[in-house]
């Protein structure tokens, strides 16, 4: 049985309980999972040998939580570093330097985003936000520095509450923040000007996958004629959906949902319990990425152009994402 040092595992086990959350926050922590079990890897000396044991790595790593495609980008452009490596240290030495490489151009991102983003919003704008995306924030955040927002809506986001968190980071940035109820955004969307989320997933099609409730509220935005921005870097479009595979929506327990007691007292009652949801492109205005504005329609460009290169290593694993093609094995 493989043995990981204490910290990947500790990583691994911060995503899939949600310690470690948020899209981009996800595939920082992956990044730096593979640069710490390359760095303690204390097997036998051989490149075949440590490329393998990256791979089980990075699929420990990818098995924790299904939606978000930036864990697996993040994976597949850190072990990407392997393909060329000649020797067990020239390999050692690439994932780490390919690790701090994806986080600080993942955190130079979400800042181009920030500035690219605050420009699209005109002064005395309400904006409504979902969920707790750290991109949106930073381009809240940055459009109010700038003068531009006069008001924000944060829905709470059950049942895990990540609004809670939007509002902490807002508020503490002087921001004035309203938190609402999920069940409050028809009401107040005649009063805002957008709709700002962030992104787990972007399909080839400009399909949007982020936090349940997501489709909803643009759903009223739409009726409303309010504009909806998706902000994402572009380690959150996925390769796969070009070849149409589907992105797999992540269900959680029951408990998140309904307290332990309450289900244990009634039995029979059935809960469910999905964590993301899809807004269809029409239902998005436009897409900010750190290389620009797009329509959701333009999305397959920048996958063809960025991550469609994935593709070619999948011709022989039946368009499944198969780790040991990425690192050449
Ligand atoms: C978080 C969520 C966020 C995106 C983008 O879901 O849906 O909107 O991940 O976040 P969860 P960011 O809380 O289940 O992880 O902009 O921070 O990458």
């Amino acid at each position: 049985m493989t043995m990981y040092p204490q910290r990947v595992l500790e990583i691994a086990s911060g995503i899939r309980e949600m310690k470690i959350r948020g899209a981009g926050r996800i595939a920082r922590a992956a990044a730096d999972a593979l640069r710490v079990a390359a760095l303690e890897y204390s097997g036998e000396r051989d490149l075949v040998a440590f490329k393998k044991y990256m791979v089980s790595v990075g699929e420990l790593l990818i098995s924790t939580r299904p939606t978000a495609v930036s864990l697996p980008n993040a994976v597949i452009y850190v072990l990407s570093s392997l393909r060329s490596a000649r020797s067990f240290s020239e390999a050692r030495e690439s994932v780490v330097e390919q690790a701090e490489k994806f986080i600080s151009e993942s955190e130079e991102a979400t800042k181009r985003i920030s500035q690219i983003g605050a420009r699209r919003v005109k002064e005395n704008s309400t904006i409504l936000t979902h969920c707790h995306s750290s991109t949106a924030v930073r381009v809240i955040t940055e459009a109010y520095k700038q003068g531009r927002v006069v008001k924000v809506y944060s829905t709470e986001t059950r049942p895990a509450y990540q609004g809670r968190i939007t509002f902490t980071y807002l508020s503490r940035s002087g921001v004035p923040v309203v938190q609402i109820p999920d069940s409050a955004v028809r009401y107040v969307i005649n009063e805002v000007d957008y709709v700002i989320v962030g992104a787990d997933t972007v399909a080839s099609n400009g399909a949007v996958v982020n936090k349940i409730g997501t489709s909803q509220v643009a759903l009223a935005a739409k009726e409303a004629r309010t504009r909806v921005y998706v902000v994402a870097e572009s380690y959150k479009f996925s390769p796969l959906t070009l070849i149409g595979e589907l992105v797999t929506i992540e269900y959680r327990s029951p408990e998140e949902v309904v307290p332990r007691e309450w289900l244990e007292k009634h039995p029979r009652v059935k809960v469910l319990n999905p964590v993301f949801d899809v807004t269809p492109p029409e239902y998005i205005d436009a897409i900010i990425t750190e290389h620009g504005v797009i329509p959701p329609q333009a999305a397959v460009l920048i996958l063809i152009e960025k991550l469609g290169w994935v593709l070619d290593t999948l011709e022989s694993s039946e368009g499944r994402l198969d780790l040991n093609r990425i690192v050449a094995l």
